[in-house]
């Protein structure tokens, strides 16, 4: 079976946590929207054609031959749970549930550094609140979730989010790690004495056989001014 992926082409975004899953699983996955006609299957869906049982707001959305699933946490615990790469037991597959979800929090906070304002207005147009947010960000709430994932790791002997192995939930630190030192290297090297278990899950993940290749292939995009993570030097801490 080949997994359907919804998402826009050319930026890693969140479609990206999606991707890791597959790509750590070695399952089969088409990503739809970069390939031909890809982006107007991907719409039509949106627009409630086709005959998906669910009307996706937002990529990424997900189909597993009869099922549909949309929203980042959702798709990658529903993967995560489905392919072997979530705790067993009970209050360790909900321990990374929430886990997924915080995250998610921090990526639309992250997000929301670059678009304060408006979503649906560049950058330039409301760079000067940019600011304002991403100072707030930086001397704050990034110290906040890293500092939770750190305690979280800490409380656990494994050395992961949750349960007794690596999971979809640490698959989404890695992003999130990787994702702000991309967008804020400055905070990062500052916060970095802070969160040792943070990054050694970080390197962890990273060194994964599947996700190493992954990683160093062309179908991981780098970060660009398009995604959720950017890098504009004057959000970040100064020089
Ligand atoms: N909470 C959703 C957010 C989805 C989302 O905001 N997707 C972005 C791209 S990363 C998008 O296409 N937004 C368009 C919109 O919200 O109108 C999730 O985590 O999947």
């Amino acid at each position: 079976m080949t997994y359907q992926l919804f998402y826009w082409p050319g930026l890693q975004g969140r479609g990206e946590f999606v991707r890791l899953v597959l790509e750590d699983v070695g399952a089969p996955y088409e990503d739809v929207a970069r390939g031909p006609g890809g982006l107007d299957r991907m719409r039509a869906v949106m627009r409630g054609e086709g005959g998906a049982p669910l009307l996706p707001l937002a990529p990424p959305f997900l189909r597993a031959d009869d099922l549909w699933v949309s929203q980042t946490a959702a798709i990658t615990s529903f993967l995560g749970e489905r392919l072997g790469l979530a705790p067993a037991d009970e209050q360790g597959r909900l321990t990374a549930r929430s886990l997924a979800l915080t995250i998610a929090d921090v990526v639309a906070e992250a997000h929301d550094t670059h678009h304060p304002v408006a979503v649906e207005k560049y950058y330039d147009e409301q760079r000067e609140v940019a600011q304002a947010r991403a100072a707030s960000f930086r001397a704050s709430r990034m110290a906040k979730y890293l500092g939770h994932l750190e305690r979280t790791i800490e409380r656990n002997p494994a050395g992961v989010l949750a349960g007794s192995d690596v999971s979809y939930a640490d698959l989404s630190a890695f992003q999130v790690v990787d994702g702000l030192t991309h967008a804020f290297p400055r905070a990062m090297a500052r916060l970095r004495p802070d969160l040792p278990r943070l990054h050694a899950l970080r390197d962890r993940v990273a060194a994964r056989p599947r996700l190493a290749a992954y990683l160093a292939s062309e179908r991981r995009l780098p970060f660009n001014l398009h995604g959720i993570f950017r890098h504009y030097p004057e959000l970040d801490d100064p020089a």
